[in-house]
């Protein structure tokens, strides 16, 4: 298909000049009349109540982390409190108008917007959906906790459950909302829209754009806030997160009935500090943050400077921006001014700013200038003012109470494996909601017309049956694809060039023709955001497929993958799914920096699955595996492979639906004098090596693909070696860290009375990829395989080996780090 949006040079080569919009800076006008009709006195009081709250609460966690006690109660906290003392008011004001199912992510500063989110929700949800809720978050165990010293009524009973349920998340506790798998910086309650805090500055500006991207395609009301720091102005991932959201294509190419441009709000709680750094005037060039905006689209992102001093402020600016979300012109960008009096953390001095600076601040303090705002219009005396403040101290008192003891709040139970059971959530869903999927012609008519007609395996009569009349691995893909867009309505797959090219490879001809923008889109090139956003989209409820279109550009998306997409399903407790598969193309010929295997780098981050196919009929059946899951894969492919035909199972790559069991490795090839190990593209190179020592040597070698990372079944392969006793491992990823080597140790250990020789990891050199012309140079190579098993496991009689495989060699070159 080609694009829809054709460029005339006549349209763009006149000249001509850019007008820029204005950007609001505190245009808010305080106006106690209108202020008291649109509010009333009890919503103004109750503002107040918040940011009282919020005060205590952080004034609470102060004390206890510099004095180990809060009114008579002693505890030491170990973890981290980053307290948000000053800025009580942009968090409630940014909270009045939103509605429980509207979002808001936040950053590790962000108990206040956790308890201002949650106590607007509390205000507008009805008692009998406030039981209920409770009733059914962690079948009902942390209200049941909180019932044992929570008086009143439910309204009462819930705001005691969400400080409690902050409260024992900070102190890492079992009925913390997030069992204390979160703690203080990551703590959430979905069920009134508070969703992840984040840890890394920035980390949640493309992940709540992927939740307001899960709003858009699912129809789903309510909007995102991402509240983050301004500080996260210089985050690449804040600038892809924007970039993503601001995307023309939501109002130019998806269906306006789908409601335009994403319903998101960066909220910049901009309060002049990243730790000790100042963003204006000195880390950054902004000088006005809402600036920023300017530069991303015409509207500059609706941007406007709020004086988060004053909540009225606040409210009045997310009310109307609400209002710019819901005419489908978002993505919105807010510089909520405010100012930390408290240090970064508890054990910051705050030696980097003049004490006179805080004081001047302090001066304006709005807790102080709201109540006088209160109590000036007539909306309270000092006397309903104090009793706030006096209730607001007690219960804070029977919540710590119970948060601090051991007895009433126990931690998990790490001896029985309770982490262990939270890294996965270890389920298959059809389809992540119900409904029809939204496709523009019926599967029958697809593609898959064409794929489905061809040789399903690679061979016919012992002869090799026509390339491109057979399945290839990229075929195979597609039709795994196919099956789960015509059976997940949620579903949604993006990256770059995945739409009208198909994908780099072309592993996404045909989808196209079925899918409507909004399930199939091309994406900016914006590795983060791609992943970033993806977590979003998934832990909001969607299936998504996100690619990369080389394996090295992971390091683009590093954050987003091995903290936020490994991550979160464990940080909440196993609340949220992960259903996330991050396809990533593993190149080659396209030296060093698009021809790297990084397999060895997912192994190591504890939260994701990894796979890596290396034949189509595992490319279907794995992707089909993956797609049915709700967990985070990250799934390799081989560029080598795209058009490799099916040569191992006889009866083809079958049309219908199946899959690959989790964790199982393939044997290839039946033998019983060595074990050859082999994970991607480098099993082809290794059946070679076992052909020729089978015809020079008449050595029987099994070669088994181990096609999954993690999980991981050892038995196939420890029965192998048990039957040989002689074992070697290879891959294309570089040699030092390989994961081979965590295989390697662990075959070492469970079948060290079975070898009868050492174990042999052959991966690349430890070097740059050279060119295409160099590369034989570099991955391993049929004949490194055949002379690694001479020089380190079997010597092969009259054999002269072509390369350096000895242990004298590989000695040398660690000396020399290469
Ligand atoms: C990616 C990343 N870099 C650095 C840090 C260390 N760090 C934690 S908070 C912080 C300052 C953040 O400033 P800002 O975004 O303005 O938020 P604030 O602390 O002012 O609320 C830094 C540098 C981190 N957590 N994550
Ligand atoms: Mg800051």
């Amino acid at each position: 298909m080609t694009k829809a949006i054709s460029i005339n040079p006549s349209d763009v080569r006149g000249a001509s000049k850019i007008e820029s919009v204005e950007i609001p800076i505190n245009a808010y006008v305080l106006d106690p009349v209108r202020e008291t009709t649109k509010y009333g006195r009890a919503n103004l009081v109750r503002i107040y109540r918040d940011m009282v709250f919020i005060r205590e609460f952080e004034t609470m966690l102060d004390r206890i982390k510099m004095e180990g006690e809060y009114r008579g109660i002693k505890y030491t906290h170990r973890g981290p409190a980053h307290l948000s003392i000053g800025q009580e008011a942009a968090a409630v004001g940014m909270a009045y108008h939103l509605s429980p199912f509207d979002f808001i992510f936040g950053s590790h500063r962000s108990h206040g917007e956790i308890l201002a989110k949650c106590f607007s929700a509390i205000h507008q949800l009805d008692e009998s959906d406030l039981v209920e809720t409770m009733e059914t978050y962690m079948e009902g165990d942390l209200l049941r906790l909180v019932e044992q010293f929570s008086r009143g009524d439910a309204k009462s009973l819930a705001t005691d459950y969400v400080l409690y349920g902050t409260l024992a998340e900070i102190f890492g506790r079992e009925h913390g909302f997030n069992k204390g798998m979160g703690g203080s910086m990551h703590a959430f309650f979905p069920p009134f829209g508070v969703m992840p805090n984040n840890a890394i500055v920035g980390g949640s500006a493309d992940i709540a754009a992927g939740a307001a991207l899960f709003k858009r395609v699912n129809r789903k009301p309510g909007i995102v806030i991402a509240n983050i720091g301004d500080g996260s102005m210089g985050c690449g991932p804040v600038w892809e997160g924007i970039m993503f959201a601001a995307m023309d294509q939501y109002r130019t190419l998806w269906d306006q009935e789908l409601g335009g441009g994403l319903p998101i709000i960066f909220n910049f709680m901009d309060n002049f500090y990243a730790m000790g750094g100042q963003p204006m005037g000195e880390t950054m060039g902004f000088e006005i943050l809402a600036r920023v905006g300017l530069g991303v689209n015409p509207e500059a992102m609706h941007a406007e400077r709020v004086d988060g001093f004053n909540p009225l402020a606040v409210a009045d600016a997310i009310e109307r921006k609400i209002d710019v979300l819901q005419e489908g012109k978002g993505p919105v960008l807010l510089d909520t001014l405010t100012y930390r009096f408290s240090g970064h953390s508890p054990s910051d001095a705050s030696a980097y700013r003049d004490k006179s600076e805080v004081d001047l601040w302090r001066e304006q303090d709005s807790i102080d200038w709201f109540r006088d705002y209160l109590e000036g219009n007539g909306h309270a005396v000092e006397l309903d003012l104090d009793a706030v403040h006096q209730e607001i101290s007690e219960r804070l008192s029977r919540v710590l109470e119970a948060a601090a003891s051991l007895e009433i709040s126990p931690r998990v139970d790490v001896n029985t494996d309770t982490i262990g059971g939270m890294m996965f959530s270890n389920q298959y869903l059809d389809r992540m909601a119900d409904g029809k999927p939204g496709v523009l012609i019926p599967k029958d008519e697809s593609r898959l017309k064409i794929t489905y007609a061809k040789h399903r395996f690679g061979f016919k009569d012992g002869e090799p049956t026509p390339k491109l009349k057979t399945l290839t691995y990229a075929e195979a893909l597609y039709e795994a694809m196919m099956h789960r867009f015509y059976e997940d309505p949620t579903m949604i797959a993006y990256g770059e060039e995945n739409r009208d090219w198909g994908g780099a490879f072309g592993v996404y001809r045909g989808l196209t023709e079925c899918l409507p923008y909004h399930r199939l889109f091309n994406s900016p090139i914006s590795e983060g955001a791609i992943v970033g956003t993806a977590v979003g989209y998934a832990i909001s409820g969607g299936r998504v497929v996100a690619e990369l279109m080389y394996c090295d550009f992971m390091g683009r998306a590093g954050d987003e993958i091995f903290n936020q997409m490994a991550k979160w399903q464990a940080m909440s407790a196993n609340l949220l799914k992960m259903p996330l598969v991050l396809r990533v193309s593993v190149g080659a010929k396209y030296g060093a920096q698009h021809s790297q295997d990084w397999t060895s780098l997912v192994a190591h981050i504890p939260g994701l699955k990894a796979m890596f196919p290396a034949t189509p009929y595992d490319a279907k059946g794995m992707l089909n595996l993956a797609l049915h899951g709700t967990d985070p894969v990250v799934f390799f492919e081989s560029q080598r492979l795209y058009n490799e035909t099916e040569q191992f199972v006889e009866s083809g790559v079958p049309i219908e639906y199946y899959e690959i069991k989790m964790g199982e490795p393939a044997i290839r090839r039946a033998g019983k004098d060595l074990t050859f190990v082999t994970l991607g593209a480098t099993l082809y190179r290794a059946l070679e090596a076992a052909q020729d020592l089978k015809k020079l040597y008449d050595l029987d070698v099994e070669v088994i693909d181990a096609r999954f990372i993690n999980p991981l079944n050892y038995e196939p392969i420890l029965k192998s070696v048990r039957k040989t006793g002689r074992v070697l491992l290879a891959s294309d990823a570089c040699e030092r860290g390989s994961y081979l080597h965590t295989l390697a140790s662990n075959i070492s250990q469970f079948a060290f009375d079975y070898l009868d020789a050492p174990v042999a990891v052959v991966g690349s050199r430890n070097w740059i990829t050279p060119p295409a012309e160099l590369e034989e140079a570099f991955f391993p190579q049929k004949e490194w395989i055949i002379d690694t098993v001479h020089e380190r496991i079997l010597p092969l009689p009259g054999y002269s080996p072509l390369t350096n495989q000895s242990v004298g060699e590989i000695i040398r070159r660690n000396y020399l780090g290469v």
